[in-house]
């Protein structure tokens, strides 16, 4: 091994490596200060100025137990600061994290605008002695066909530059917690760069540390989420399969879930998030080639996208019960978030469920005390605000402030006392003991 190689090796291994993050979104940000927190010195850039210089003053810019504490630990022990030009991040440092989106285009096909731009970055930089990290999800073929060409504009991988690809693992909402424990997998094509990669990653993390070929790490990322995507996919179909037999979804769940074997996912009122609904077209759509056919992942992601419609169809069934439709109702709604105790709202249900009851004329009136986001909706600070006098009340994200919210409550400030509950939060024999039209995806229908 190279006189080189020896030097970033003991610079690692001492943690008196310079660690800068490319991208501080929620995977960057919790990254770069698990990093900090572990000892390194790590410099942090974002295209987002303004996020730069909220981070500077201690905000965070999202929801993550944990990540407002551990940024002002960053911040006082001077562990943790930010650069404006990506440039300078790139000189600054011994090793380059790069955690920038990978999003879909409006054709859903992978956008690889931000990656490259990095790359582009990085291929005009002297790079001599540093290890490039590729975060990012990437579709199969990426790091050999696009990263390490622009890596070795200049250099050689495995003798005076390296890299591997490590894809992140970070669930929202555990973050902080899961980036210790989760094992994580060294993807990379030469030796010396998964060697380096994995010393680097050991001085972070407790958990297992998994080196692989950087082939079998990109698909593994994507077949993860695939494949609870096509679970969820499942649950939400058999919840369908179980209305029209008339029995509850949940208690089949609890009876099928004590086979060692089984694990049925929970139906709900479908998948969001910035992860599941992309990954299985980024598995789908490999590096300069054809797009795979998929029968069961296509199939996956056309039911999960489907439940928002379902939803929909409760809340008007629910309605027409009391004799009211859609267009004279006013309906509110509980969470916009993806997920349970997140702020995050992309591809969450929500958007769909809310830009459909507005396009059929309801007046709807929603609560989330994580974001301001509202699609379209009129946003309220207080959950009781949602009830008050609406015709129903629609649970989509499970947060815990709806957690103990009283069925008794709930009837009493509703106007026509319809529940349709996506994430079966509530008992609904206890909601119908109550006389609450309770609705709910994979639960029996109403009786007249
Ligand atoms: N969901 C259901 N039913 C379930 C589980 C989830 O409807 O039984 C829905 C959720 O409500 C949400 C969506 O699926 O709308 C996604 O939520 P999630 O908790 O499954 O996953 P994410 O997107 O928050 O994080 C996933 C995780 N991947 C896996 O569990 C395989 C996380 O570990 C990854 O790091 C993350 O994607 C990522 O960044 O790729």
């Amino acid at each position: 091994m190279s006189e080189k190689y020896r030097y970033l090796l003991e610079l690692i291994e001492s943690k008196r490596a310079k660690l800068g993050i490319i991208g501080l979104g929620q995977v960057g940000l919790p990254t770069a200060l698990s990093f900090a927190d572990a000892g390194f010195s790590v410099t942090g850039n974002d295209v987002n100025k303004n996020l730069l210089d909220g981070l500077a003053k201690g905000a965070i810019p999202f929801e993550e137990e944990g990540l407002a504490d551990l940024l002002h630990k960053c911040l006082q022990n001077n562990k943790f600061h930010t650069v404006e030009r990506t440039e300078e991040l790139i000189r600054e440092c011994d090793v380059i994290i790069v955690c920038v989106p990978t999003p879909l285009t409006e054709h859903v096909r992978p956008d690889m605008s931000y990656l490259e731009d990095i790359m582009q970055i990085l291929a005009n930089s002297f790079l001599e002695g540093k290890l490039v990290i590729i975060e990012s999800s990437i579709p199969p073929g990426t790091f050999e066909d696009m990263i390490l060409p622009h890596l070795q504009k200049k250099n050689m991988l495995g003798d005076n530059v390296w890299a591997a690809f490590v894809p992140e693992r970070l669930a929202p909402g555990s973050a902080t917690r899961e980036i210790r424990t989760t094992p994580r997998v060294i993807g990379f094509h030469d030796i010396a760069s998964g060697h380096l990669a994995q010393s680097l990653y050991k001085k972070m993390i407790s958990g297992q540390v998994i080196t692989t070929d950087v082939r079998i790490a990109e698909i593994s990322k994507l077949v993860e989420n695939t494949y609870r995507d096509v679970n969820v996919a499942l649950a939400n179909e058999v919840s369908l399969i179980c209305e029209i037999y008339g029995i509850d979804f949940k208690e089949l769940q609890t009876v099928c879930n004590s086979h060692p074997r089984v694990n049925l996912h929970s139906a709900g009122p479908g998948v969001g998030g910035p992860c599941l609904p992309k990954d299985p077209y980024l598995l789908l759509n490999p590096h300069g080639g054809n797009t795979i056919e998929s029968k069961i992942i296509q199939h996956a992601r056309n039911v999960n996208d489907s439940m928002p419609r379902r939803v929909v169809d409760l809340i008007a069934s629910g309605l027409s019960f009391h004799g009211k439709s859609l267009s004279d109702s006013k309906i509110g709604i509980w969470g916009v978030a993806y997920k349970a105790n997140v702020s995050d709202t992309r591809f969450s249900p929500a958007k769909m469920v809310i830009s459909e009851l507005i396009r059929q004329g309801s007046h709807v009136i929603v609560f989330d005390p994580y974001t301001q986001e509202s699609f379209g909706g009129t946003k309220v600070s207080d959950m009781w605000g949602a009830v008050e006098g609406s015709d129903a009340l629609v649970i989509i994200t499970d947060h815990n402030t709806f957690r103990n919210a009283d069925l008794d409550s709930i009837k009493s400030k509703l106007s026509t006392p319809v529940v349709v509950d996506t994430r079966r939060m509530f008992d609904g024999n206890l909601a119908r003991s109550i006389s609450l039209t309770y609705l709910a995806i994979g639960y029996p229908g109403l009786r007249k």
